[in-house]
């Protein structure tokens, strides 16, 4: 058995982190992704030698060839795990997109529970188990990310192998009442419980697991309190870590110093003549509430005059699923709202939204997040949403304001210093978006300075070390209790039954 800190890692994902496009003549081109995870995971990759395993996201030939260039270029490994066209549909659209998106969110209605989507999950969960076995030793840790793979663990050790199994959770985990819907919720619920370790984005997902868990095992015993617990199940112990994800925070800050890009935010507000620029920046999703959003803009236009021609949203929307209807419609449905709030308040000089339909390149996101007064992040139920946490960190001006809605991971963290709304109740963002444009500059800077100071200290980075040291120990005794530190909150057990305060119905100033 290998030091720990000279296990190798494998990371498991959906998606390898590249991006397969074409270049000029045609051949198949690929690129690092963007996201925080994959500049978190690269170096560390790199240094313990390593691979990361998922879908391509294409099935053309030559992929396999350009992954292993790629890796060469990358420092680790990328293995491409491919699937059918017929696997992608039932596993990929179906399963994850049609049962556990939806109702992990709690959104019960668009799910659609057929058994061969099950199958789907299953064969492509153990397409992906094989390729884990193939490049992973029984010493080493494979580290498996988010609801697509949760039968990995399960199927790894069906093949008799047993390295350190570590599992994260991107999206929020449903209450009990919501998750003991699936028909097929032991199965998924006995898989996870195969990984060694298991993490949530916050205390509220880890709690309704255990709630889950309690539900279809009786006999479970959960053994401790803090950052990582354990679950004691007949004789088999599972560790169930909270691990709040976070940003490059000094890559975004870097780059909103850039004079490149503070030029742009300064373009930015002029263009719209030094209004108050509320912003928002989702996927098209329902669960983002992009609709109630509009409509609280409509209410503030309406009950309070002093704001018609002061303020301007700026409302970016970066396609997504647009082959399937219903987000289709949803698309069409924010369209005519942004029309009919323009139609009805516009006039020279000024339009209430400034609508992008389209992916912006990053450097002209992190001027509008530096630009803006106001950051809108009002998803109905969020994992964490890294867009409120990017937005505080590009405002190196230390004076814009995070309306953040309760139902995103990030509350957790960040509610005592964010202007905390129920993205359902209009009224009240209408009255939070009144009141952000009145907001003293004092408040603005002492509120925008202690959301940075958090994310400053919990980025990225420490996240990786937080859920590598969790994965890499063995004992609950290994760790300091506070490593995950902001959200810890020693007033409340919020485990022993009283919920946090963005857990409650009542609005939290
Ligand atoms: C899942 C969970 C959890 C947005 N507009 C543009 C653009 N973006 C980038 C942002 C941000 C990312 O998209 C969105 O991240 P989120 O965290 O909000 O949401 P999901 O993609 O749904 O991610 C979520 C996350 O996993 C991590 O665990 O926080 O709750 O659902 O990084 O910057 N990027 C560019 N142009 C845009 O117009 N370039």
């Amino acid at each position: 058995m290998p030091n720990d800190k000279k296990r190798r890692f494998i990371v498991l994902s959906n998606r390898l982190p590249i991006a397969v496009g074409r270049g000029p003549d045609g051949e198949l081109t690929a690129s690092q992704g963007a996201g925080g995870l994959v500049t978190a995971l690269a170096p560390v990759l790199g240094n313990r030698g390593g691979a990361w395993i998922g879908w391509p996201g294409t099935s053309e030939k030559g992929v396999t060839a350009l992954c292993r260039n790629f890796s060469r270029q990358a420092g680790y490994f990328l293995r491409p795990v491919s699937l059918t066209e017929a696997e992608v549909e039932g596993f990929y659209r179906g399963f994850s997109n049609e049962i556990l998106w939806p109702l992990f969110h709690e959104f019960q209605m668009p799910c659609n529970f057929l058994p061969a989507y099950w199958e789907a999950y299953r064969t492509a969960n153990a397409t992906f188990a094989k390729a884990a076995a193939a490049a992973a030793t029984d010493d080493d840790l494979v580290w498996v990310h988010d609801y697509h793979l949760m039968l990995v663990a399960r199927l790894l050790k069906a093949k008799g192998r047993s390295p350190r199994l570590g599992f994260f959770l991107h999206i929020p985990f449903p209450p009990a009442d919501i998750f003991l819907k699936i028909p097929w919720r032991r199965e998924l619920v006995d898989a996870l419980l195969d990984f060694d370790l298991i993490g949530f984005q916050t205390l509220r997902d880890r709690r309704n697991f255990f709630d889950v868990v309690k539900r279809l095992h009786p006999s479970a015993m959960r053994k401790g309190r803090g950052e990582i617990v354990t679950l004691t199940l007949a004789g088999e112990t599972t560790r169930l870590g909270v691990f709040p994800i976070s940003i490059d925070f000094a890559a975004f800050a870097d780059r909103a110093r850039d004079p490149g890009v503070r030029q742009t935010a300064k373009d930015i507000r002029q263009a719209f003549d030094n209004r108050f620029l509320l912003f928002g920046a989702d996927r098209l999703d329902y669960t983002k509430g992009v609709p109630q959003r509009l409509d609280a803009l409509q209410t503030a236009l309406t009950s309070y005059p002093e704001l018609r021609g002061k303020v301007c949203l700026i409302q970016v929307l970066v396609p997504s699923r647009e082959e399937v209807p219903q987000y289709r419609a949803m698309k069409e449905d924010i369209e005519r709202m942004v029309g009919e709030i323009n139609g009805r308040w516009s006039r020279p000089g000024w339009a209430p939204v400034h609508f992008v339909y389209r992916n912006l390149p990053h450097d002209e996101l992190i001027a509008y997040y530096a630009a803006s007064d106001m950051a809108l992040v009002t998803p109905l139920r969020d994992g964490m949403n890294l867009v409120a946490k990017e937005y505080a960190a590009c405002n190196v001006a230390e004076t814009g304001i995070l309306c953040l809605s309760e139902f995103a991971g990030a509350a957790m963290e960040l509610h005592r210093h964010a202007v905390m709304v129920n993205p359902f109740d209009v009224v009240g963002v209408a009255e939070a978006i009144r009141d952000g444009a009145a907001m003293a500059p004092g408040q603005r800077r002492r509120r925008m300075r202690a959301i940075r100071a958090i994310i400053r200290r919990h980025d990225i980075f420490q996240w990786v070390d937080a859920f590598l040291d969790a994965a890499f120990s063995t004992h609950l005794g290994d760790f300091p209790r506070q490593s995950a530190g902001a959200w810890a909150d020693p007033e409340a057990d919020p485990e022993a039954g009283q919920g946090p305060p963005w857990d409650t119905p009542d609005r939290v100033a």
